[in-house]
């Protein structure tokens, strides 16, 4: 009787550090200025913390590039924009730390331009070891249409793999071959990170 009745003291507690678990986890979006409005500073627009890089080496003949947009956004002011021009491949991306038995939750909104053609833009999850070698990369359905407006695109409830230190968040446009070329528009980006059970 007296263990019955301290077991069910404690089931309050329990249920109200769940609920709070559950509350924090589930509206955290670990990425900085997911929207493109800001640096941590407050000053705009600027890339920083989100890094890029372009793969215009010997197999991609192309060229990429892009800037933070202040004409076009999903919501505010701004959002980033990637061209391409032929056989290339750029990406925005912030890095997150992770652990075996996490869960990610990801998704960015995209538009593209009217010319977008022979390309494709998508959000690719990259998980690296504390080395940086990818073990396992996941990515969303693919935008290639020209002028399709905005769009959720979402990688969901991917656990993270063994041996994973980091999450790579990689905003992508690629073009195929010689004759691509548009623009892709990417805005208000979120990636949560869980433990199993806590979703
Ligand atoms: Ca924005």
């Amino acid at each position: 009787m007296g263990l019955r009745k301290r077991i069910s003291a404690k089931l309050p507690l329990v249920a109200a550090c769940l609920f709070i678990a559950l509350t924090v986890t589930a509206s955290d979006n670990i990425l900085l200025s997911p929207g493109f409005e800001d640096t941590p500073s407050g000053e705009a627009p600027a890339f920083p913390p989100w890094w890029e890089w372009n793969d215009i080496g010997a197999v991609m003949t192309g060229t990429t590039g892009g800037e933070v947009s202040g004409k076009v956004s999903h919501s505010g002011k701004r959002s980033v924009a990637r061209r391409v021009k032929g056989k290339a491949l750029g990406c925005y991306a912030q890095t997150a730390e992770v652990v075996p038995g996490q869960i990610v939750d990801a998704g960015i909104w995209i538009r593209t331009s009217k010319e977008f053609t022979g390309a494709e833009a998508y959000l690719r999850i990259e998980f690296k070891t504390k080395d940086a070698t990818i073990i396992q990369a996941v990515e969303s359905k693919k935008i290639s249409s020209p002028g399709e407006s905005w769009k959720l695109y979402t990688i969901e409830a991917t656990p993270v793999p063994e041996r994973a230190a980091t999450a790579v968040f990689c905003l992508f446009v690629r073009g195929k071959d010689k004759n691509s070329s548009g623009t892709a528009w990417f805005d208000d980006g979120y990636m949560h990170i869980k433990f199993k059970g806590l979703i």
